[in-house]
């Protein structure tokens, strides 16, 4: 059974109009224009690691579990690095930044990562400190030259060692 007539009557009227019913242009992604305030955020970042990059931020002393001996070790904040590597902003994250992590990894290809909500000051506010010096010396190759250290955790899992790329990345 067809649409009742003057049911059939308005859709004629409309499409020879031009005016589409079942195309709506705004909801259609390849015809809306990019919102200029909302810029593409580069994904994967590159963190700069060496000393020059790092030498530029204040130092914080920090006590880490390894092998069952506490150490104290000292080294830069992990938000701090972020933000200077403009890897992160450094106001309270909103919107797409909510779906960002960064990602550390060791030498030996171990990694752990770390939400971007988890190290803002008015999120998480994660005390995490890249460490390049323990016990007062630089730290060994066995650990180093730099390792994270996570104080807040309640297991040293995410105490990368021989920390040798950070990068943050956009949740797929
Ligand atoms: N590069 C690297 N870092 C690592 C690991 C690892 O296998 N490789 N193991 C993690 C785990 S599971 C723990 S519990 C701690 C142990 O640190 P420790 O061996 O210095 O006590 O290191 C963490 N950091
Ligand atoms: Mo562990």
């Amino acid at each position: 059974m067809s649409a009742p007539r003057p049911l059939r009557l308005l859709s004629l009227l409309l499409a020879s109009s031009g005016i589409a019913v079942a195309h709506d242009h705004a909801q259609d992604p390849t015809l809306r224009a990019s919102e200029p305030d909302t810029p593409a955020i580069a994904s994967p970042v590159v963190v700069p690691l060496d000393a020059g990059n790092r030498a530029a931020l204040p130092r914080h002393a920090v006590e880490a579990v390894a092998h069952g001996q506490t150490l104290r070790c000292e080294g830069v904040s992990l938000t701090a690095l972020l933000q200077a590597g403009d890897a992160m902003p450094d106001t309270p994250l909103r919107g797409p930044h909510l779906a960002r992590y960064v990602l550390v990894q060791g030498r030996d290809g171990y990694r752990a990562l770390f939400s971007l909500a988890e190290l803002d000051a008015t999120l998480g506010n994660a005390q995490v400190v890249l460490a390049d010096r323990c016990d007062g010396q630089p730290i060994g190759d066995d650990a180093g030259p730099l390792r994270l250290v996570v104080p807040g955790d309640s297991r040293p899992a995410r105490g990368v060692r021989q920390v040798d790329s950070i990068t943050v990345i956009v949740a797929p």
